[in-house]
């Protein structure tokens, strides 16, 4: 074998050794590894000048380059396999380094504070006999207008400003069309006793008290002889619970073409001489309504109600700008 050859292959094998010696990271470690010992590097590069040899010295000298290269390899992994263990006695070595402590706990999420209202509302009715329903967002006009006593071309349709979608379709304005969707699954036979939390959707221009997306809680209970007093009794209670303690309610005459006779309903802590807070839209269902939902309203009478859950839970809370409940930012999240 030539001593040239020979002689630049030990030259290199001992600078390669010594840059891995010197290197202080791990990251200069991997940089050896991928210029010095590459394929494209000048060491394994020797091997290129193979062809120059006598044949006889190939053999022995191939085995050389391939030698050098498996100690500098393992040269470049007992310096980084160093590195991984002083990494590991800085870190452990702390006097205050406790291996069996429990890791730091991830911040937890939590219900938003609609449905945490929505949620003890539903258990409030649920103990008085009601259960729980549900109804489609997007509705027909026939359900959500029609049937609730709202012809077309009657100026009530504009008490609420709707988005339409092809094909007469409409998202819902409110969740009144899930009595419709109760009476008919109840198959004319009462009693029938619902509530339908949900989604509804108008189309405003949002402001603190008005979203354009936002929750109602719809109420229905049917049966022969229901009365004013029913449904005053009744959300007279459930508001009582929801607020903690005793409140007074007072009905406002409102028009709703789907109930004769309509309301608004207020309330205010009992003793206190505070504002009347704006609740809900409710009434006795309209015989009409009835009809639409199989049943004879000469029999049959009973309550409805359309609660704003949005602003329930703002008057539950104390918050006072209604977009905060789609805003979906933590800074207010995390305050419930
Ligand atoms: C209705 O939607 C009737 N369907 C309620 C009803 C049901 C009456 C059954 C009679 C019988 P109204 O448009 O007033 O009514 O809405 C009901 C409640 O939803 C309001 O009292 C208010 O609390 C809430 N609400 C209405 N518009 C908005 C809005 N843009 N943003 C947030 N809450 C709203």
């Amino acid at each position: 074998m030539p001593s040239s050859m020979k002689a630049r292959l030990d030259a290199l094998t001992a600078e390669v050794l010594a840059r891995i010696q010197a290197a202080e990271t791990a990251a200069a470690l991997e940089l050896i590894e991928q210029t010095d010992l590459a394929r494209k590097g000048e060491l394994l590069g020797l091997m290129r000048g193979i062809k120059d040899l006598p044949p006889e010295d190939r053999a022995a000298f191939g085995q050389s380059v391939n030698q050098a290269k498996t100690s500098l390899e393992a040269a470049v992994a007992e310096a980084k396999q160093a590195f991984t263990t002083a990494a590991v006695v800085a870190a452990t070595s702390d006097a205050c380094f406790d291996p069996t402590e429990p890791g730091g706990s991830l911040p937890g999420g939590h219900l938003h504070p609609v449905t945490q209202v929505r949620r003890e509302i539903e258990q409030i009715f649920m103990s008085l006999g009601f259960s729980v329903v549900d109804g489609p967002e997007m509705e027909t006009e026939e359900f959500n207008f029609d049937l609730l006593n709202i012809p077309a071309h009657h100026p009530a349709r504009d008490l609420q400003d709707t988005m339409w979608l092809e094909g007469g379709r409409v998202m819902r304005t409110h969740t009144s069309p899930v009595q419709l969707r109760a009476m008919r699954e109840a198959g004319g036979k009462v009693p029938v006793r619902v509530i339908a939390p949900g989604r509804v959707f108008r189309n405003e221009q949002p402001d603190a008290t008005h979203e354009h997306t936002f929750h109602q809680i719809e109420g229905l209970m049917l049966d022969e002889g229901v009365s004013v007093a029913d449904l005053k009794g009744v959300l007279r209670l459930v508001l009582s619970r929801i607020f903690g303690g005793s409140v007074e309610v007072r009905l406002r005459p409102h028009y709703f073409p789907f109930v004769e006779p309509g309301f608004e309903l207020d309330m205010r802590r009992t003793g206190s001489d505070g504002e009347w807070l704006e609740i809900l839209g409710c009434g006795m269902v309209h015989p009409e309504v009835l009809r639409a939902g199989g049943l004879d309203p000469d029999v049959v009478s009973g309550f409805a109600f359309g609660m704003g859950l949005d602003r329930l839970t703002m008057m539950r809370f104390g918050i006072e700008d209604v977009r905060w409940m789609m805003s979906g930012d933590p800074r207010f999240l995390t305050q419930f």
